[in-house]
């Protein structure tokens, strides 16, 4: 065995679970051996066999400004040699607090944890607790990190609660939860007929990226704002992907919905482990030691990932920076969709920002049922055509796109080149 990916993928199923720290890493999906990143710069890294990728996964979203971004190395190496962990409060916390709440206006209190897992499971348990309420809802292809009672899948009918998606998820635990398809109005508001005294919060990813990418309509987002309102439910926007992502106020300034609460991650903490959840002061000044929902962590508002945070976020409000990624992300989704046309392949795409997706069909899905008619072999086959070009996409059709500021034009006419050959050879 001469490949190092394979030798390290040999050596790391010996002591990891799958080889993988986060199964989608493991290549499951798609096939073949996952590829050991030794290092990366920019828009690009290598693999272990020092074979160069153009990256557009990101780190599933923070590495908007690409790898090794100068000014943000320069505040972590300034940070790291203060000191990496301090278990008490720093000034930096408050001004990357401040800086979310300056770009987020719904937002008036902010609290920092260290995973969007962390941060959606501590807004649910916040949203709970504010309202004395129990029911849940959420949508069907909407992730919200690996918390016990969103771990849920639809259940047989809309007035029966989800069923756990993962061994060692209780029913119990997920009795509260109720599953609704994603764009499905008629199912939202039956829900809050049947349910709305009940529902503490409706969670949601307003342009989702965990069922690849797909918009929730204008009227349908607008249609969770209002029944919210209307039943006393916090609307939370889990903008864990598009937050910072898809434009410098999310996924709610793409909509012009302002949620209750927000769940952030990824891009605020600049490829350090940070994330956060936020809204109202009245709600947020529930959480302990102020009020009776409890929540805490060590690592919370971490001195290095807090600096790393903040000179992302300076970076990415300079002026033009969006206009200029969204226009790049465009550029890359219709030289695609150019391609497949060219080449007679169905294929469709969208993106907002720097976050994009693409279907081998041409409809845009709406929901995760159309999403999941993908055809699984085509989507592989296409995968690795582009590993074998020195593209590297999410392992998974159910994964979103990312395009970072270091992304030359170059490198998108590359990157639309090796699909087109792709699609030519089918
Ligand atoms: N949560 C990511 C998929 N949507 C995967 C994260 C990772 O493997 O790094």
């Amino acid at each position: 065995m001469t490949d190092q990916n394979d030798i390290l993928f040999e050596r790391a199923r010996a002591v990891i679970p799958g080889g993988v720290n986060s199964p989608v890493r493991a290549f499951k999906a798609v096939g073949g051996t996952p590829r050991f990143i030794q290092r990366a710069q920019g828009a690009y890294f290598w693999d272990a066999n020092d074979k160069r990728y153009i990256d557009y996964i990101g780190s599933w979203g923070p590495m908007i400004l690409g790898h090794g971004h100068p000014a943000v190395i320069e505040a972590v190496q300034k940070a790291v040699l203060e000191g990496f962990s301090y278990g008490a409060p720093t000034e930096r916390e408050i001004e990357l607090a401040e800086a979310i709440l300056a770009l987020v206006p719904s937002m008036e209190m902010v609290r920092l944890v260290s995973s969007g897992t962390e941060a959606a499971m501590s807004a649910l348990r916040l949203a709970r607790g504010a309202t004395g309420r129990k029911t849940i809802v959420k949508f069907e292809g909407c992730y919200h990190g690996h918390a016990d009672a969103l771990l849920v899948k639809a259940g047989s009918g809309l007035a029966t609660f989800g069923n756990p998606t993962s061994a060692g998820v209780p029913p119990e635990v997920v009795q509260h939860t109720l599953v609704l398809e994603y764009n499905n109005l008629q199912q939202l508001e039956e829900a809050f007929a049947l349910h709305g005294s009940d529902i503490a919060c409706l969670m949601i990813e307003a342009i989702a990226g965990n069922m690849n990418f797909v918009r929730a309509t204008p009227a349908f987002a607008k249609r969770c704002r209002e029944l919210c309102t209307q039943h006393g439910a916090l609307l939370i926007f889990d903008e864990v992907m598009t937050g910072f992502r898809v434009g410098l106020h999310g996924a709610q300034g793409v909509l012009g919905i302002t949620p209750d609460l927000t769940v952030l991650g990824k891009v605020i903490g600049g490829g350090m482990p940070l994330a956060a959840f936020g809204g109202p002061r009245a709600i947020m000044e529930q959480l302990a030691p102020l009020g009776p929902v409890y929540q805490a962590g060590t690592l919370s508002g971490n001195p290095v990932a807090t600096a790393c945070g903040l000179a992302t976020l300076k970076e990415i409000s300079k002026p033009g920076f969006y206009e200029a990624l969204a226009q790049k992300t465009r550029t890359l989704v219709d030289g695609l969709k150019a391609a497949a046309a060219a080449e007679g392949q169905p294929f469709n795409a969208d993106s907002e920002g720097g976050m994009f997706g693409f279907f081998l069909m041409n409809e845009l899905p709406q929901n995760y049922a159309t999403v999941m008619t993908t055809d699984n072999a085509q989507f592989n086959a296409l995968f690795h055509g582009l590993l074998d070009r020195g593209v590297y996409i999410a392992p998974a059709l159910y994964e979103a796109g990312f395009v970072s500021a270091a992304h030359s034009e170059d490198d998108i006419a590359a990157t639309i080149a090796a699909a087109r050959d792709i699609f030519r050879k089918r």
